[in-house]
């Protein structure tokens, strides 16, 4: 009687691990799966390199400041970076497809495109 019991409840203990393991396995395969595709744009001499980008929906593009003089990355109406300070960086994730024309909002002349397909 006592022996039933221990095997059942070892059956159970094994079941959740296997269940866990199974559990495991498909989270790791859905994170692969909506693995987050991220890329730079670096800042420098009073211009965006590459100044035109093309990435997948769901992208994180980060901006990095090498110059000596703080710059803004403004895109109108869709995001705006605070004042970047040499080293600095600024990341914004683009959840929607579109061409994203930006500027540097201290620097009007400074422009650049994220095309986002
Ligand atoms: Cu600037």
């Amino acid at each position: 009687m006592m022996m039933s019991v221990t095997l059942r409840s070892l059956d159970v203990r094994s079941l959740g691990i296997r269940l866990a393991v199974a559990a495991a396995i498909l989270l790791q395969l859905g994170g692969a799966h909506a693995h987050a595709e991220e890329t730079n744009v670096m800042i420098d001499n009073f211009t965006f390199e590459p100044a035109q980008l093309t990435v997948k929906v769901g992208t994180t593009v980060t901006w990095k400041n090498r110059d000596d003089i703080p710059h803004i990355v403004v895109s109108a109406g869709k995001f705006r970076s605070k004042a970047l300070d040499t080293d600095d960086s600024y990341s914004f994730t683009f959840t929607a497809a579109g061409d994203y024309k930006y500027f540097c909002s201290l620097h009007p002349h400074m422009t650049g495109m994220i095309k986002v397909e």
